[in-house]
């Protein structure tokens, strides 16, 4: 192993052990005041941080520590939950994490606990339309929508990104259901008509129409486009419709948000009914990665197109971790008023260890082999170590552009889950988790392509699933 992926598994032990001295059975770590946080995302469901873990701890060799997480699945994980949870947030931590811990592993146990919880899921999808509310009380079935969002629609990123984890569901229970009822949400999408061809973040779930015109690859948007185009590789690249919606999306995108700025940094701009906002999240950042996976399967004359432009998107992003005193990229940059790949506003400056940049260079590592991507990767653990490491735990931080961080007390699941995961993977072998036979869900849980021929219900795989 080398030096580089070791401190990736350091940085998980740590993340791990403390996790587990100080805030076992909840959600998440708080590492300055070494207690553990629940918060109301996952509608009484606890484990978070475990659930998510599983997979990076059996992926790195932690072999203790994955069966310590997954003795408290088996003993200690009740779906008997009574409270407000976000489907999309319990899809991609709970169902995703679990799903992947029994095709790495094999261990029937996972199986029966994802297919009891994907039963819970389903009252939600009991509107007029068939498009899922945001919220569900996973013991009565109710189901509503987001107070924030307007007039009683459904965001984008979060009905759009059920899809891989709903069709592994019914190919392990032999129910077809679950690929029903997204097959339903993606007909619906695909029939509707789409102003200058771009899908907007609200839609409401009773009559089927945009709420307002607001699109973006970052927050709301972001993850339905990356199902689009997994979907197509998760099933062996036979899922033609998920192809075209996934190019079609991206020609859209292409000709109304990508932008070049000044200094010749290209970004994913947001668009307002017609107005564009200047303005990249860090959850857009994923989209080099996305670009650069979809680029082989375009029409060959635009593969060496996507490829740049994946390249292009992720140097920008790498720039917005540049320019700052950290190292660490900001919640949200901006173009205009003389920014370049800067947060203006005060309340875009912190990071909370979300693993966007780093997961971009992850796929452009194993799609290009450039050293610049291993070379960023291990800025970002540098300046994870220097900035965001307390004496319990890893911490978000509040302003990146701070010399003297102020930390927000909070260890995420996604860290365990997503960015110590691409990290690793970034200073992995090619052949550890190949990424022509897994995909990896929005919150990096790898599922395995589908392929007819031989998948049919087995958990366990014989490509290299774990460190040696
Ligand atoms: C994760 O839970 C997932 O990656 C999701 O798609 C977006 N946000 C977080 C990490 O930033």
């Amino acid at each position: 192993m080398c030096k580089k992926t070791h401190a990736g598994v350091s940085m998980m032990k740590f993340a791990w052990d403390n996790y587990k001295s100080f805030a076992w059975g909840k959600n998440e770590l708080r590492p300055l005041t070494k207690n553990g946080h629940i918060g109301n995302m996952f509608g009484g469901l606890r484990g978070a941080s475990i659930v998510d873990s599983l997979d990076t701890l059996y992926i790195m060799g932690l072999i203790d520590e994955y069966n310590d997480a997954k003795e408290w699945v088996e003993t200690s994980l009740d779906l008997n939950s009574n409270g407000e949870a976000s489907l999309f947030e319990v899809n991609i931590r709970y169902v995703g994490g679990l799903l992947s811990a029994y095709y790495l592993t094999g261990e029937e146990m996972f199986k029966r606990k994802v297919l009891e919880l994907g039963e819970k899921l389903l009252p939600a999808f009991n509107t007029p339309t068939g498009i899922p509310r945001g919220v569900i009380n996973l013991g009565s079935g109710t189901s509503w929508s987001w107070g924030w969002a307007s007039a009683g629609s459904s965001i984008l990123a979060e009905f759009g990104t059920l899809h891989l984890e709903f069709v592994h569901l019914s190919e392990l229970s032999n129910n077809p259901i679950y690929t029903e009822k997204v097959m339903n949400i993606r007909r619906l999408l695909n029939k509707i008509e789409k102003p200058h061809g771009l899908y907007p973040n609200f839609l409401s779930p009773v009559s089927g129409n945009w709420v307002q015109h607001h699109v973006s690859i970052g927050g709301l948007g972001d993850s339905f486009y990356e199902y689009l185009i997994k979907s197509y590789l998760m099933s062996d690249k036979t899922d033609e419709e998920a192809k075209n919606m996934y190019y079609s999306a991206l020609e859209a995108i292409e000709a109304n948000l990508v932008q070049k700025s000044p200094g010749g940094l290209t970004y994913m701009a947001e668009w307002r009914g017609g107005i564009l906002d200047h303005k990249m999240g860090h959850l857009a950042c994923f989209s080099g990665g996305m670009v650069g996976i979809g680029a082989d399967d375009g029409a060959p004359e635009k593969r060496q197109h996507f490829l740049d432009l994946a390249a292009e998107i992720t140097h920008t992003c790498h720039e917005s971790y540049s320019r700052s005193a950290t190292k660490l990229g900001p919640e949200a940059f901006r173009f205009d008023g003389g920014a370049e790949a800067t947060a203006t506003r005060l309340s875009d400056r912190y990071y909370i260890l979300r693993p966007e940049v780093i997961e971009s260079y992850m796929y452009m590592w194993r799609l290009t082999h450039d050293p610049k991507y291993r070379e960023w990767g291990w800025e970002a653990v540098e300046a994870l170590e220097q900035h965001c490491r307390v004496e319990a735990g890893f911490s978000g931080i509040r302003d990146v552009y701070a010399q003297t961080v102020s930390h927000d007390n909070m260890q995420q699941s996604f860290f365990l889950s997503e960015t110590l995961k691409y990290l690793y993977l970034l200073f992995s072998d090619d052949d550890l988790l190949p990424l022509e036979d897994w995909v990896f869900n929005t919150e990096a849980h790898p599922l395995p392509v589908i392929r007819k021929s031989c998948l049919h219900g087995e958990g366990g795989t014989h490509d290299k699933t774990t460190s040696e």
